[in-house]
């Protein structure tokens, strides 16, 4: 039987090439992608950050966790897409200015293709005028922002005030490890979530 447990450990120790053969075994063995994902990766992911925090590991370590966890996301990637239905919309889908955070992001762009919705990935580092362009260029009806550090969530009112400027019928959602919905109120942001399976409920909702 897999050990997700053991899935963790491999993503802790930043090997790459072990997550890669613990996730392909897992999925063979009949076990959820969404268990994999939250028991085994992202469970081992949010270790690495609580130990970023304390200083008990840096960057370096970090991104080679990052880059095992990338390799796990690629393995579950079509497995996690598999579950969708039916074609819901477009979202344009992006990291805000300043920040290169995107493992959260692109989980969520692989939830929503899952949920049978057309991902627009404008990538990290993006600045309000490539969102509302990427917006324009892709007829979407969502605009969907992430950020991971609190000096980039700034960045979110300016996609929104982007947004309401450019006169586009488009509706804006943030997420991030330190965005509420509290602040998405009080910037006019149409939605929050606080994950990437409920960001999939959220678009439906708004779309
Ligand atoms: Co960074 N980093 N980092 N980092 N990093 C955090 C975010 C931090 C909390 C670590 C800590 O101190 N504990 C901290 C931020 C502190 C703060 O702002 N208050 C931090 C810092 C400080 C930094 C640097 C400034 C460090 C430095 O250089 N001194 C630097 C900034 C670089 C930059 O962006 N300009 C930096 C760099 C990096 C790495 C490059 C080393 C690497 C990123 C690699 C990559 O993404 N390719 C990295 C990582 C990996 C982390 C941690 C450890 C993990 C983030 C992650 O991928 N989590 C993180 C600590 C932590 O979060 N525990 C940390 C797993 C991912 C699945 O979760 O992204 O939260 P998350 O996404 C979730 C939800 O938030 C939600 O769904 C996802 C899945 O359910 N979600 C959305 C996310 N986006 C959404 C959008 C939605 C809806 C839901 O709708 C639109």
């Amino acid at each position: 039987m897999a050990n997700l447990q053991a899935l963790a450990d491999a993503l802790i120790r930043g090997d790459r090439n072990a997550v890669v053969e613990m996730t392909k075994k897992a999925l063979e063995e009949g076990v959820k992608p969404s268990d994999i994902l939250s028991k085994g990766l992202i469970a081992g992911m949010s270790v690495v950050g609580e130990r970023f925090k304390k200083n008990e590991v840096y960057v370096p370590e970090v991104l080679i966790a990052a880059r095992a966890m990338h390799g796990g996301l690629a393995v579950l990637e079509p497995h996690l897409k598999a579950t969708g239905v039916q074609p819901a919309g477009v979202v344009v889908l992006g990291t805000v200015k300043g920040d290169l955070h995107d493992i959260g992001k692109n989980l969520v762009g692989m939830m929503l293709q899952g949920g049978g919705l057309k991902v627009v990935d404008i990538g990290t580092d993006a600045p309000p005028d490539k969102f509302v362009k990427a917006a324009q260029d892709n007829k979407a009806q969502i605009i969907a922002m992430s950020a991971l550090l609190t000096t980039t969530m700034p960045q979110m009112p300016e996609v929104v005030k982007a947004v309401k400027a450019s006169g586009l019928a488009v509706k804006t959602m943030i997420g991030g490890a330190p965005v509420t919905q509290g602040y998405a109120d009080e910037i006019g942001a149409d939605g929050y979530s606080d994950n990437a399976s409920a960001a999939v409920a959220l678009v439906r909702k708004l779309v």
